[in-house]
């Protein structure tokens, strides 16, 4: 984490709003808690990651690694990781980290504001120098994060302040917490096709809803905008609604996976699903100079009656 990053007294000094949100000290890094309606939001400074998102109704939407720690220099495992400017490994090969530059950045406070439609957070970050290698580009990246009565929403903006045009693969990384994997269904995806990352190949096709029983890692083309998790055992609903994107993601490590990445805990997979909010695949965004475009996830959980 950066040594110049400003303490949560001074953050709280700057742009903290009482009652509404707070910066704080947590997982052994800067968080800042935004409150709304009942609900609360945590989201680190280092890589804009949203850690927890919890709602009277539902409690906590997310899945958080056991091991969650900031500051390690390694990204933390779960809530929503920042994956920009590329998605996946890096495109050129080489030793680049997978998911792109961000994810362990700090990221800079740019603005905060509360009201009656909700309380947001918008943090940015100038990509280290050492990205020139990797992407040779000048942008500006932001993530406004708005906590409402109707749901979290996520905004991940880019704009080209190059002279030249730029391409630019993305997701919100969001890891969705379930009762127990066995319990969960995924809907709209159905017709959607998509790129099989666990076996390379032409695309295949969702024939139906989506239950999780081995590893999955899948990543959709097309339109896949609305897609829900409906969770029996947590007796709840989650949606994940996107903007900006004509791709999605389903990951869940399973077993063997989750044992080699080793941050999972003893049975993380059988809690979480990735739903990922992306442009990825033959979703590239690509953007001319002075040009901007934001990729954005809503995200809405609902106690079954
Ligand atoms: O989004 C799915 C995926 O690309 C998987 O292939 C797996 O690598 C996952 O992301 C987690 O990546 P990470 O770099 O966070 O371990």
């Amino acid at each position: 984490m950066d040594s110049l990053l400003p303490g949560a007294a001074a953050l709280n000094e700057r742009h903290g709003i009482a009652g509404r949100l707070a910066f704080a000290v947590m997982y052994g890094g800067i968080v800042a808690v935004l409150s709304h309606g009942g609900a609360r939001a945590i989201v680190a400074l280092q890589g804009a990651q949203v850690l927890s998102y919890e709602t009277p109704d539902c409690g906590e939407v997310l899945w958080l690694s056991p091991h969650a720690q900031l500051g390690t220099g390694k990204p933390v495992r779960g809530g929503i990781p920042v994956c920009w400017p590329w998605f996946g490994p890096h495109p050129g090969g080489g030793g680049q980290p997978a998911h792109g530059l961000v994810r362990a950045r700090s990221w800079r406070v740019a603005a905060t504001s509360a009201g009656g439609d909700g309380t947001r957070l918008s943090l940015d970050v100038e990509p280290a120098d050492a990205s020139a290698a990797a992407w040779p580009h000048r942008a500006r990246v932001t993530l406004d994060v708005t906590l409402t009565d109707e749901g979290l929403v996520l905004g991940l903006s880019t704009e080209n302040l190059d002279a030249a045009p730029l391409a630019l693969t993305q997701a919100l990384h969001t890891y969705l917490r379930a009762g127990g994997i066995d319990a969960v269904t995924i809907s709209g995806l159905e017709g959607c096709a998509f790129i099989d990352q666990l076996d390379p190949g032409p695309l295949k096709r969702e024939a139906q809803s989506l239950r999780i029983g081995c590893e999955v890692d899948r990543i959709y083309q097309g339109d896949c905008r609305v897609i829900t998790l409906s969770d029996t055992a947590l007796a709840r609903t989650i949606s994940v609604a996107s903007g900006g994107s004509a791709s999605a993601v389903v990951w869940n490590p399973w077993i063997e996976k989750s044992a080699r990445l080793g941050d999972m805990g003893p049975d993380g997979y059988r809690h979480m699903v990735c739903i990922e909010t992306a442009n990825a695949g033959a979703d590239v965004v690509h953007l001319t100079p002075g040009a901007r475009h934001t990729l954005s996830a809503h995200i809405r959980a609902v106690a079954h009656s």
